[in-house]
Formats: structure tokens, C-alpha cells, sequence
């Protein structure tokens, strides 16, 4: 792993990335990847490269709540960095419980110095205890200190299905009370427009170091669905770009994980998919950078982005009778965790 602390040397994010022996033509090349990714125009690139290049390191604060630090260790590719985790690598990251080397006092002292000034970026990472007393850290209340935090931030990242929704921690019978950072802050009476939802257990790393770049270059949050995340990632299903998608639309299902059809590739829904109804980007980033997601390795999507994640059923059930729109459904606030999962319309 390399070293997370900030380096007082380097300025800009560029400056850290060439550090860490990115050049310069492999920095521009990334760049505009993350344009693409963004959905944004391809002159963009040069947008993004001047900022990474000018405007200083953002600061980062890294609240784990209750969660199983995958999106940590999805976002860092511990065992082989990506650009993304590069990316990520060259913020300056000033509060990581999983990842920074202090402890105890050392690590409370980085805590209290990093909220001491606001304009960082708050990352959330696991879902948000109820009741008080439920989970603490350092011994103060991780509710209550979510919502110091959150109020000296310029950016709030929920970062993962359970700091979105709940995720897995609310799933029945919720037995902390947990909920997503958005529904948190708005039970606070909170604002949440500085807060963008990243979903995913966990979530794609292209979609973190993207938002954040963007919001770096541009200083304002990218374009948000009523869910909170942004349309570039979670503007459409995984099934519109699925390599199974012909055979959906040829009707030709596979009605066992083993049968000559599952083999042939053929779609997955009759055995649960909800590619139909989940907003994510993975069929069109693919994961550990290459064309990689659960469909192509023979899973169904089980929904992992979508708000109602893991209480929305069997994962190898086949979902309920065609209804609903091309994209997939969600909303914040208290309906979104017990929100179900939607079907396409036919040849979507
Ligand atoms: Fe949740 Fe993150 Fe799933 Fe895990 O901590 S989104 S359980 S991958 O890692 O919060
Ligand atoms: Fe792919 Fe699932 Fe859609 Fe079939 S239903 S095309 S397997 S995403
Ligand atoms: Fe999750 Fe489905 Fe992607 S299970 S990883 S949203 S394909």
C-alpha cells in the first residue's frame, strides 16, 4: 500500500501523480478516460488536466461507519493500483481509520485538525447508526460526528450502498437503526446539496475518482438523478450494455446456472438478474480495469446500487412481471430502503 498521508511537496494532484511515476502522456491519456467516464466532450480532457495540474490537493476527511471496508478496499486496489486508486492515492488524505498508520490519540488528534478547517471533502464510508450510542469512535457518537463533519464540508461523498441507502446494516430487522448519510442529515434538518451518492457494495472506483475529479476541476457537483448519484454513472441500467443483452431481447433465457443456454451466454434474468432495474456503470467502465462484471462471469447482477439493497428478495428469484421505464428507479428519503426493484419494458 502507498503511503496515504499528505506529501508536503507536492501541490497539485498531478504533481503527486508524477511523484508516484505516472508521466505526463500517461496523465493526459488518463484524463481523458475520466472525461469519458464523466460523459463529458473529449476537449474536456485538457480541462481536467489543468486542474489536476493547478488547483491544490483537496483535503479529505474518511468517516467509517458501519460497513465492511470493501469500498476501501475496492477505491484503493490494494493489491494492484489502478489510476483511480492513484487518484485517490494523491489527495491528501487526512483521516482514514482502515487506512492511516496513527492510532488512539495520534489518529484523533488528525481528526480534530482536519475538522478544525472547513472546505475538505467528507468521504462516508457504511451506514449511519440510529439511535445514539449505538456505534462510537474515539468516544464520541458516530452519528454525531458525521454531522459535525458533514457541516465544514464542500463535498459530501456517501460513498456505497450502505452510506447511501442503509445497504446491508439496515437490512430487516436493522437492529442499529442504520441509514443512509442523505436520509441522516435531512433528520437532522440538515442540507444535503453538497452530498452526491456513489452506490455500489461497493462501488465502482472510476465512479469515486470521476465525481471527485470533477467536482475538483469544476467546483460544482456533476449533473444527479433524484437519487443523488450522478447521471454519468447511474444514469442508465446495467442491462442496457450487458453482453447478454441480444439474448434478452432474442428471448433466450437461461433456466439453470449449468444448462446449454447459461453456456451459450444467454440472459440471466430467469435466474434472478436485475440488471433490468440497477442503475450502475459497470457493464460500461467494467471493473479491475478490465470489460469485467457479474453478468459476463455468469451471476446475475443482484442489485447492489439500487436503494432497497438486501431486502428486495431472493437474488435467484425471477423478478415480477415487465413495469417501468428504461432507467432504474430510486429516491432518497425514508421510501428508498424499502424500495423494490423494477422490470423493463420489453426490448429495452
Ligand atoms: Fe457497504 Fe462499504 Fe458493501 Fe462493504 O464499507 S457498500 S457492505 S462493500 O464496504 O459500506
Ligand atoms: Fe444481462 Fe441480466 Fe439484462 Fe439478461 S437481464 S441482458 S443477464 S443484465
Ligand atoms: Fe453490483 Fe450489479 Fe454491478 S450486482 S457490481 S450493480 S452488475
Amino acid at each position: 500500500m502507498t503511503d496515504l498521508r499528505a506529501h508536503p511537496d507536492c501541490s497539485s494532484v498531478a504533481d503527486a501523480l508524477l511523484t508516484r511515476g505516472v508521466t505526463r502522456r500517461t496523465l493526459l491519456k488518463l484524463c481523458a478516460g475520466l472525461a469519458a467516464g464523466l460523459a463529458l466532450p473529449a476537449a474536456e480532457a485538457a480541462t481536467i488536466a489543468r486542474a489536476l495540474a493547478q488547483e491544490p490537493r483537496p483535503r479529505v476527511l474518511w468517516l467509517a461507519l458501519q460497513g465492511c471496508t470493501g469500498c476501501t478496499e475496492s477505491a484503493t486496489r490494494a493489491h494492484e493500483p489502478t489510476f483511480e486508486s492513484l487518484i485517490l492515492e494523491s489527495l491528501s488524505l487526512d483521516y482514514h481509520t482502515t487506512l492511516m498508520a496513527a492510532a488512539g490519540d495520534a489518529a484523533q488528534s488528525a481528526l480534530r485538525e482536519g475538522l478544525r478547517e472547513r472546505g475538505y471533502v467528507l468521504v462516508v464510508e457504511g451506514a449511519v447508526p440510529g439511535p445514539a450510542g449505538v456505534c462510537t469512535s474515539g468516544g464520541e457518537d458516530d452519528t454525531a460526528l458525521l454531522r459535525r463533519a458533514a457541516a465544514g464540508a464542500s463535498l459530501i461523498l456517501a460513498v456505497g450502498s450502505c452510506a447511501a441507502f442503509g445497504g446491508l446494516p439496515a437490512a430487516t430487522p436493522n437492529p442499529t437503526g442504520a441509514r443512509g448519510v442523505a436520509d441522516d442529515l435531512a433528520a437532522a434538518g440538515l442540507p444535503v446539496d453538497r452530498l452526491v451518492n456513489l452506490p455500489g457494495c461497493p462501488p465502482l472506483p472510476q465512479a469515486l475518482a470521476g465525481t471527485l475529479v470533477h467536482w475538483l476541476t469544476y467546483r460544482h457537483l456533476p449533473a444527479l438523478d433524484g437519487a443523488r448519484r450522478p447521471l454519468a454513472y447511474y444514469g442508465t441500467t446495467v442491462h442496457q450494455r450487458c453482453s447478454r443483452l441480444a439474448h434478452f431481447r432474442a428471448r433466450r433465457f437461461a433456466r439453470s446456472f449449468d444448462d446449454a443456454g447459461a453456456r451459450r451466454g444467454w440472459c440471466l434474468l430467469k435466474l434472478g438478474c436485475r440488471g433490468p432495474s440497477t442503475a450502475n456503470t459497470c457493464t460500461r467502465l467494467g471493473w479491475n480495469g478490465v470489460d469485467a462484471y457479474p453478468m459476463r462471469a455468469g451471476h446475475g447482477c443482484i442489485g447492489c446500487s439500487q436503494p432497497g439493497f438486501w431486502d428486495g428478495g431472493g437474488f435467484y428469484e425471477p423478478r415480477p412481471p415487465a413495469r417501468g421505464g428504461r432507467r432504474a428507479q430510486g429516491l432518497h428519503g425514508a421510501g428508498a430502503q424499502r424500495r423494490t426493484h423494477r422490470q423493463p419494458r420489453r426490448g429495452t
